[in-house]
């Protein structure tokens, strides 16, 4: 089922067409009216003349969050200020909030582009989604309310905390699709448990559309067995609008609205535009937005393009999951280090549970990296001796995936932290 099939299905070279002719009219209306970008592309020599395919793209500066801080909170909007119905803000977690503002038609695309996804992975008016995301200054909450909205569903906003009462309205109400963080997922899982609700047995929830946050195939795979749920992974950032795209049935992949967003990955440390298959930064240009646009805003996230057909029948561009951030990759005595590959390797492991913390610290100039891991009720046990064997394990499976010797430390089930938002697993305490 699609939602739009013209656009979804359209014939690749069709697409690019339409996307040069976007991007060439944003490109003259921001050389013509806007300031900020007027200034950027005179300071790096380059006119709008100078884009005459889709490949000239690369001819344009690239835009950082730096750009929005510096020009927070509304210097970077392009329409006047009555034009704007709606602000987010993105908390972020160093510097100043980035602010982020929609005209009417940036709602409306923002919400079309959910309408795809969501009728992708076959929701539509028999479901009731209960949106477990923070609603708010987040874009999360009201992103995925508008997008279930669309395609007929029944939507509970239930937004973060009050688990006990969520899973009573997950019974109570029929939910079948839950969208929220993998992390609040399990987290909700633990509580359903306790309160002695099996969700296979007691309830209808049967799709989970999970993102906001990294999270592996293990996850995936954990999330999946131990709650009978079929688990989507849903990509965005609040500098294109908020959640927008998701996995198809086939789970392989991000579907992007190409029509709506122009890909580029690029070596992170180059700036050079990389081929299909290649993984590198993810850099976005927004082709429709009106009250802040986005010129290869450099977004962070680590993907590659996937250039081999999807046997959904969608020709829309699509992306692999985001294996980490540029920013989040922690380099311990000179490896480089994704939180996501330790998320990985634990939750291979039997007896290790879904919570783990990672500490980072430097003793001289030695880095230190402890890995907090919460193992399952059923293998947690008194006996010392099997604790270490297993502590041993865990350590030597990390040091084969991630190329340097961490610290392991044994928690019992329910010890660690638990997210109802993102989730923070990583403390960084070194002083850099
Ligand atoms: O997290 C928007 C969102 C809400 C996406 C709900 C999905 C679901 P920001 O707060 O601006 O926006 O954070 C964006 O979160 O650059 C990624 O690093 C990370 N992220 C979002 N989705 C995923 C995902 C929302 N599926 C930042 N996998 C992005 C991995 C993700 N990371």
């Amino acid at each position: 089922m699609y939602w739009n099939p013209k656009i979804e299905c359209m014939p690749k070279e069709d697409l690019k067409a339409l996307q040069y002719r976007e991007l060439k009219k944003l490109v003259n209306n921001l050389y013509s009216f806007n300031k900020f970008y007027h200034d950027r592309m005179v300071a790096h020599n380059v006119h709008p003349d100078d884009i005459n395919c889709l490949a000239d793209i690369s001819k344009l500066p690239f835009m950082t969050k730096q750009d929005l801080r510096d020009n927070y909170p509304t210097k970077m909007f392009t329409v006047p200020n009555n034009e704007i119905v709606r602000y987010h803000v993105s908390s972020g977690t160093t510097g100043k909030p980035t602010l982020v503002g929609y005209t009417k038609n940036d709602l409306e695309y923002w919400t079309e582009a959910l309408a795809r996804s969501f009728t992708s992975i076959g929701i539509g008016p028999e479901d009731t989604v209960q949106v477990s995301y923070g609603y708010g200054l987040f874009t999360g909450g009201l992103g995925a309310h508008y997008g279930a909205e669309k395609v007929g569903a029944t939507v509970l906003p239930a937004g973060t905390g009050g688990t006990e009462r969520q899973i009573e309205l997950i019974q109570d109400l029929g939910v079948t699709a839950i969208a929220c963080t993998p992390s609040y997922l399990v987290h909700l899982g633990d509580v359903a448990k306790r309160m002695g609700v099996d969700f296979r047995r007691d309830t209808k929830l049967r799709k989970a559309i999970l993102g906001a946050e990294p999270w592996s195939e293990s996850m995936r795979q954990h999330i999946e067995e131990s709650m009978g749920v079929k688990a989507y992974d849903i990509y965005g950032t609040s500098e294109q609008a908020g959640p927008m795209f998701t996995e198809c049935e086939e789970r392989n992949g991000i579907h992007i609205s190409g029509d709506i967003m122009y890909v580029e990955i690029i070596d992170p440390d180059t700036g050079e535009v990389l081929e299909p298959g290649q993984k590198g930064e993810m850099v976005v240009t927004m082709l429709k937005k009106e009250a802040m646009p986005m010129i290869r805003y450099r977004i962070r996230d680590i993907t590659m393009l996937m250039d081999d057909e999807c046997p959904c029948g969608r020709t829309s561009p699509r992306i692999a999951r985001i294996s980490g951030r540029t920013d989040d990759m922690l380099i311990i005595r000179g490896i480089n280090v994704f939180p996501s590959q330790i998320e990985y390797t634990l939750l291979q492991i039997p007896e290790v549970g879904d919570q783990y913390m990672i500490y980072v610290t430097r003793e001289g100039a030695l880095d230190d990296m402890l890995i907090q891991v919460e193992i399952k009720p059923e293998a947690f046990t008194d006996k010392l001796e099997d604790m270490v064997r297993l502590r041993a394990r865990i350590e030597s499976e990390l040091k084969k995936y991630l190329n340097i010797a961490v610290r392991v430390e044994l928690k019992e089930p329910g010890e660690l932290p638990r997210f109802e938002g993102k989730a923070k697993r990583v403390v960084d305490k070194r002083v850099i």
